[in-house]
């Protein structure tokens, strides 16, 4: 948190486009002033402001395994032979390789314009499946990531009890992450504890998803909670997902945890990507938000989220990089439109209207959606919130002539990462021109953690 006094030539506003704007980040890293024109001692930071994303969904462990499953195997590959891989590498991380791991990918996400992580950390015991001594270790080790890289964060430690619906036995490549409703309370404690008044960390939790928790157990964890802690769950994602959970409740996901809960703004549904028209219709209306990792989603070949019905529904949406294949906002949301144009044969699928930009719906959308979904106070360059801001690069010969919209729409569906020039988050200015204040150091460390992991 650093107070700041920034002034851009061209800034995304909570009321659209401003030019020549100042903003004033008091000590605490919140917006306490936004205005026309440049203030005196004001820096100016060159290029185009706009909010800094929340990345809703992340399994930080996931990021060390990249381009390593890109090849086929001896059968027919899909996501449950990917799951298996991805089992494999992660019995092999120490608490200390997860910090490192986390920790770059962190640095990647400021870099590319998130600004908040939502981690869904799962790798709760030793590789052997016995608990550590201190059993909050691993997110522990994921926050103090965070810290090295300066991202704010969401820890959503994952309730996960059993191997597939109705409290079927855990495999054994689960058993890292397996906990009942007492240990799993006692972790939460304490990271609400290490988390009490820091102003970028916040604490929810993540079921892993109906396979893994049955609404029962789910019932015992969430009756303790405030009110307000976000609860994140994966759902609907594959087809023999919703099979399995029809053949065993008579339901399909979505409509079983519609049944089963009161379900709110405070719930995030990650991916949701297989629903009926009525389960559409009936998330929408609930106020959870649909927590989308589109080139996730397109990487494990889970399907196509009907992003046309649900938005028309009113339903809100959030962005996650969740295995990290891309690490960008930009990508996502392209890749996000792009899944719709080609189911529906359209173009411009999302926008809000005639004559709006395709870009900017969407990004206000995923701000606002992913702000609420990990309960995080940014979103916008407005009084009161966090002081979370990206800056495009105004000089790159992509944005030449470019502002407002069409500079949105450019950065999203063409110049992707290598447009993000600079961020800030709670007013500190962690990515000058391209490099985060600590990328080397932090290379260096993910470097040897690889060496170790010998991958
Ligand atoms: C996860 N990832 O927990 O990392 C999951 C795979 C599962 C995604 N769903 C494992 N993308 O769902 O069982
Ligand atoms: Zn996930």
């Amino acid at each position: 948190m650093q107070s700041a006094k920034l002034h851009f030539a061209s800034a995304l506003l909570a009321h659209g486009w401003q030019r020549d704007v100042t903003v004033t980040c008091a000590g605490n890293g919140m917006i306490t002033a936004v205005a026309g024109g440049r203030e005196g001692d004001a820096q100016h930071v060159p290029g185009i402001a706009i909010p800094a994303m929340p990345n809703i969904h992340s399994h930080a462990h996931q990021r060390f395994m990249l381009g390593l499953a890109e090849r086929a195997g001896p059968g027919a590959d899909s996501f449950w032979t990917w799951r298996e891989a991805m089992y494999g590498f992660a019995l092999k991380l120490s608490p200390e390789d997860l910090e490192a791991v986390a920790a770059q990918l962190y640095v990647e996400m400021l870099k590319a314009g998130f600004a908040a992580v939502g981690e869904f950390q799962y790798l709760h015991h030793q590789p052997d499946g016995t608990p550590y001594e201190d059993p909050p270790r691993m997110r522990l080790r994921c926050l103090a990531a965070a810290g090295r890289a300066g991202i704010a964060t969401t820890i959503l430690p994952t309730l996960y009890a059993d191997g597939g619906f109705g409290g079927q036995p855990p495999q054994p490549g689960q058993r890292r992450f397996i906990n009942g409703v007492d240990s799993f309370l006692k972790i939460f404690a304490r990271l609400s504890e290490e988390s009490k008044g820091h102003p970028l960390r916040r604490v929810g939790i993540s079921p892993h998803s109906l396979r893994a928790v049955t609404p029962d157990l789910l019932r015992e964890v969430v009756a303790p909670l405030p009110g307000e802690t976000p609860i994140h769950i994966h759902l609907a994602e594959q087809v023999k997902e919703v099979e399995d959970c029809l053949a065993h409740s008579g339901l399909r996901p979505v409509e079983l945890l519609l049944q089963e809960f009161d379900v709110s703004a405070r719930w995030t549904a990650i991916h949701a990507t297989h629903m009926t028209k009525a389960e559409t219709q009936a998330l929408a209306i609930s106020g959870a938000a649909a927590g989308l990792c589109p080139t996730t989603e397109a990487n494990l070949g889970d399907g196509i989220f009907p992003a046309v019905d649900f938005t028309k529904a009113g339903g809100a949406i959030a962005i996650g990089s969740d295995s990290h294949i891309t690490v960008s906002p930009a990508e996502d949301l392209r890749m996000l439109e792009y899944s719709q144009r080609l189911q529906h044969r359209t173009r411009n699928a999302l926008a809000a209207g005639p004559g709006q930009s395709t870009g900017r719906t969407l990004y206000e959308k995923a701000l606002s959606g992913g702000a609420r979904s990990l309960c995080q106070n940014m979103g916008a360059i407005a009084p009161g919130r966090r002081c979370d801001i990206a800056v495009l690069d105004a000089g790159n010969p992509l944005l030449a002539g470019r502002e407002g919209d069409a500079a949105l729409d450019t950065w999203i569906f063409s110049g992707g990462n290598a447009l993000v020039k600079d961020v800030f988050v709670a007013g500190r200015h962690l990515v000058k021109d391209r490099r985060h204040i600590h990328e080397d150091e932090i290379a260096r460390d993910f470097r040897a953690a690889l060496r170790r992991l010998d991958t």
